[in-house]
Formats: C-alpha cells, sequence, structure tokens
C-alpha cells in the first residue's frame, strides 16, 4: 500500500485502476493541467533537466528518491498517507464518531469552499515564481525554486483528487476553475489576497517560503485533523513536502542575513550595498510585509466560518489530538487581541470563533523560532541589531485592524503618522529597485550571487558546485 504505481499514467496510491470513472476525469484534466504548467509553470526552463526528488511512497523513511527530470516529464501523482484503522473523528460535534469516507451530504459545500480554497493556492504560487529563474544567486537555488513548484503542482492533484473523487460534477468544475484563475488578473484573481501579490525578486520568495509556506503548514495540520478521512490523509503527505518548503525559506533568509553580516564586518559599516549586500534594515522592511500579508490569511480574528468548520469535525487546530481538552470548546474561551477605540486591548472570547486566532498565534510562535535563529547569526558575528516580527496589527488587510494604521511596535497612528513612517517599515520603490539590480543569474556550478552566502551543504549529499540544473 506503501508503494505508489509508476506504471500508470497517473502515478497513485489510491487504486485509480479500479475505478473507471474517477481514472478518466483525471485523464481528461491531466493534459489541462500540463497545458497549464507550460504556460504558467517556471518560464525558460520547460525542457532543462533539473535534479529532483519525486515521491515514491508514503512511508515516512525513504520516500521520495531523486534524479534529473524535465519538468513538464515530473510524474505528478496521487499519493494519501497511510490510513489509521478505527480512526475517529476528534473534535466538534461529531467528536467519537467514525472518521468519514465519503462527503457528509449537509456539509458539502462547505468542505467543497475550504477545499478549493487549499487547492486555489498551489498554482498561484507556481504562477507568482514563474519569472524567478532568470535571475537565480545559484543552479542550488534554481533547483530548490523548481523542487518547490513542482511540489505545488502536486498539492494542485491533490486537491484536485478529492474534488473529482469525492464531489461529482461540481467538483470537476471547480477542479477546471483551479486552472483558469490567475494570481493577479483583474477579472479572474486567485482566492486569498498574499496569492495575488507579485513576487518579483528572490528576497521576496525567500520572504514568501518562510512566512506565507508557514500558512500552509498551518492551515494543512488544521485539515490534516479533519473528520474527512481523504482530506486528512492528503494534508498528512502534503505536509511531508512542505518541511522542504520552509527550509528554502529560512535558509534563505538566513545566508541572506549571513552575507549582510560577512559584509559589515569585513567593511566595517552598516551600509552594505556598496558591497553588493541586503542591509539588515531593508530586510526587516521586506519581512515586515511579507508577514503582515502572510497574517491576513488566517481569516478574521472572530470568525462564525471558522467555529462552523470545527463544530462541523472538518478543520481542526494545530496538534487537536495532543490537546488536553473537550475538544468541542462550547464554554471555553480564548484570549483575542482587539481594538478599544484607538487602544490595543486584550479580551476574552468564545473560544470557538476565536479559532482563526489560536491557530494564528500558532504561527506567530513558530515564526519567531525563525527570527530568533536569523538574530543567533547576527549575534555570532557581534553586531548589534535584532530583527524582530512586528506586531499582529501592522498592515493587516482582513479582520479587527483592516481600518487603522498601526506601527510595528503596536501603536494606533493617524494617518499623517502613517505617511510619514511608511518608508522606514515597508520596502520602499528606492529598495525595490535596488533588490532588483543585485538579480543578476549567477548559472556557474558552486558559484553564489554576492548578496547570499553559501548554504552549508548540497542536496542529497551532492557537492555544492553539483549541476542541479543543466543549463546547457
Ligand atoms: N484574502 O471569517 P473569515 C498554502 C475571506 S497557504 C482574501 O475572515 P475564514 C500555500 C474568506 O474566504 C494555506 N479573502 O475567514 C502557501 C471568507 O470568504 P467567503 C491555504 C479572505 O473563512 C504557499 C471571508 O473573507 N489554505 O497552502 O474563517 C504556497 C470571511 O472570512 C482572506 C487555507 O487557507 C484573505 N487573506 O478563514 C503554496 C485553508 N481571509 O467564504 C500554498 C482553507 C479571509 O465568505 N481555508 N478571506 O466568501 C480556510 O480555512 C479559510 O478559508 C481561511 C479564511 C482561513 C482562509
Amino acid at each position: 500500500m506503501a508503494g505508489i504505481d509508476y506504471t500508470e499514467r497517473i502515478p497513485n496510491n489510491v487504486g485509480l485502476a479500479e475505478n473507471l470513472r474517477l481514472q478518466r476525469a483525471l485523464e481528461d484534466w491531466q493534459p489541462k493541467f500540463l497545458d497549464w504548467w507550460r504556460d504558467m509553470g517556471p518560464h525558460g526552463y520547460q525542457a532543462k533537466e533539473t535534479y529532483l526528488r519525486t515521491a515514491v511512497s508514503v512511508d515516512a523513511q525513504g520516500w521520495a528518491q531523486f534524479g534529473y527530470v524535465r519538468m513538464p516529464e515530473y510524474r505528478w501523482g496521487i499519493f494519501l498517507a497511510e490510513p489509521e484503522p478505527g480512526r475517529r473523528i476528534s473534535f466538534g460535534d461529531h467528536k467519537g464518531a467514525p472518521a468519514w469516507q465519503e462527503v457528509p451530504g449537509k456539509y458539502r459545500g462547505v468542505l467543497r469552499r475550504l477545499i478549493v480554497t487549499q487547492g486555489d493556492t498551489e498554482p498561484a504560487s507556481v504562477e507568482q515564481q514563474r519569472h524567478l529563474g532568470r535571475t537565480c544567486p545559484s543552479l542550488y537555488d534554481l533547483r530548490n525554486l523548481f523542487q518547490v513548484n513542482v511540489e505545488e503542482g502536486r498539492h494542485l492533484w491533490a486537491m484536485v483528487y478529492l474534488l473529482d473523487a469525492y464531489f461529482g460534477r461540481d467538483g470537476r468544475e471547480e477542479s477546471e476553475a483551479l486552472l483558469q484563475r490567475r494570481s493577479g488578473d483583474r477579472d479572474k484573481p486567485r482566492i486569498l489576497g498574499a496569492f495575488n501579490e507579485k513576487t518579483p525578486d528572490w528576497l521576496s520568495y525567500f520572504m514568501f517560503t518562510f512566512f506565507t509556506d508557514r500558512d500552509g503548514k498551518y492551515q494543512l495540520a488544521g485539515l490534516a485533523e479533519s473528520g474527512f478521512d481523504p482530506l486528512s490523509r492528503t494534508c498528512r503527505f502534503m505536509l511531508t513536502e512542505e518541511a522542504h518548503h520552509m527550509f528554502v525559506g529560512e535558509t534563505g533568509v538566513g545566508r541572506v542575513v549571513q552575507r549582510a553580516c560577512e559584509l559589515m564586518r569585513q567593511h566595517k559599516t552598516d551600509d552594505v550595498r556598496p558591497h553588493g549586500g541586503i542591509d539588515l534594515r531593508m530586510l526587516q522592511r521586506y519581512l515586515n510585509f511579507h508577514y503582515a500579508v502572510s497574517l491576513d490569511l488566517f481569516g478574521s480574528e472572530i470568525s462564525t466560518n471558522a467555529a462552523n468548520f470545527y463544530t462541523m469535525g472538518l478543520k481542526g487546530r494545530f496538534e487537536e489530538t495532543k490537546k488536553d481538552d473537550d475538544h468541542q470548546l462550547k464554554t471555553a474561551t480564548y484570549t483575542v487581541t482587539g481594538l478599544d477605540g484607538d487602544r490595543l486591548v486584550t479580551r476574552e472570547e468564545p473560544a470557538l470563533p476565536s479559532l482563526n486566532e489560536r491557530l494564528r498565534d500558532d504561527y506567530i510562535a513558530d515564526c519567531q523560532r525563525g527570527v530568533d535563529r536569523w538574530n543567533r547569526v547576527i549575534k555570532e558575528h557581534g553586531i548589534d541589531f535584532q530583527l524582530r516580527l512586528p506586531h499582529r496589527a501592522f498592515q493587516r488587510a482582513i479582520g479587527l485592524f483592516a481600518d487603522v494604521r498601526v506601527s510595528p511596535e503596536g501603536r494606533v497612528l493617524s494617518q499623517a503618522e502613517w505617511e510619514a513612517k511608511k518608508h522606514e517599515w515597508l520596502p520602499t520603490e528606492e529598495d525595490q529597485a535596488w533588490v532588483e539590480s543585485l538579480m543578476r543569474p549567477e548559472t556557474e556550478p558552486g558559484k553564489f550571487a554576492s548578496w547570499i552566502a553559501p548554504p552549508p551543504r548540497g542536496v542529497n549529499g551532492q557537492p555544492l558546485d553539483f549541476e542541479y540544473v543543466r543549463l546547457a
């Protein structure tokens, strides 16, 4: 069961060969996916061989193998984590009942919406990143970008499988629509805000994979608790792949920090720009932007949707089964930050509608751990500077703080104060122009652009000067 059948047109461990209706639906969708990939996938590299990992089983150990692949020939497939025998729903109104193997009729619409929202982010991120190849800081980074891209493509397959297998005709229509919306398109945008922003350069990309892919981790973790067992199993396997995406973000930003520190020490200056680096204050502005956009992805602080998803047993908390409470939360409360006039205050709110905020809190703590690791690098260089996560109310577009201006320290500001200061807090046009000017491709094996330190080791035990992408 753990093995994946690669002799089939669509590799899978869901017994596709025995389900002809589903097989036909997916085989019909496959060429449309490939058309989308060719149009919207990594620009300029479709014919190049890249050293990629492909899932070969869903075991915790040894689930992937590495080899050269041209991206359009990547074996996108459908892989679910092993079933847990006798699994029961662990939260909400149906707590204790056997996990659903079919969609519960009364929750069909809500569940479909959740799956579509999740699915929509996957192709969106590929679209956002499609022009990055031509400015890669190294072949190592180029390969990591393409690894992330093909896996986001596979995550789209994961959601399309659920739609086609369990939602009949409207599921198939949603599968088509996932290939028709476009990141940033005025008429057919992607569903969630962050996925319509541009990822114009590699600094933005590393910030995106650190902050926005981490939202993916927390949302997938909530869906992995779902009472709808096929969703739970597919999300559990997606999380295995997701870990690499966050590795790319954390080490990517970490290497930019390291390079800035090296240049600061070497040239005894805070201004590393003349030496081809990205200075720490600019890095902080990029961090502020990506963090705020990613906080928005958790939805409103007080949300009846979130309460319903939970009560219905569709989306749980992070590590739901490890929590020691009644898993129904009807009388529980949760501390939520809100506004009282022009002051930020905390209040006890009913726990159920506060579940978005609770997941956001788990996420913030995780982000902080990453920022602490970057700050350790700065400290090790003897530099007196710390990167900081801005206040959760800073620069928000969704939820309680969408209509106020708040400083990174958490002070509510007048519009005039905001206008006077925002260039210190968010990437300026000058910053963007500087970062853009650094984006020159470095494609010689083992070489790295001026603004980023090499990683400590290569991919899968290969040396740093390995030919991770064959450009010839
Ligand atoms: N932008 O009660 P509310 C990933 C909508 S990332 C635009 O506040 P709710 C990945 C919301 O849809 C993980 N619209 O929020 C990362 C709702 O609209 P409807 C993606 C937004 O519903 C990197 C209305 O506002 N997965 O995997 O409690 C690379 C009121 O909603 C936004 C998921 O998100 C926004 N930021 O929670 C690749 C999991 N926020 O329905 C991949 C599935 C809210 O009234 N989604 N709205 O028309 C969910 O669990 C929930 O839909 C949300 C929102 C957490 C997103």
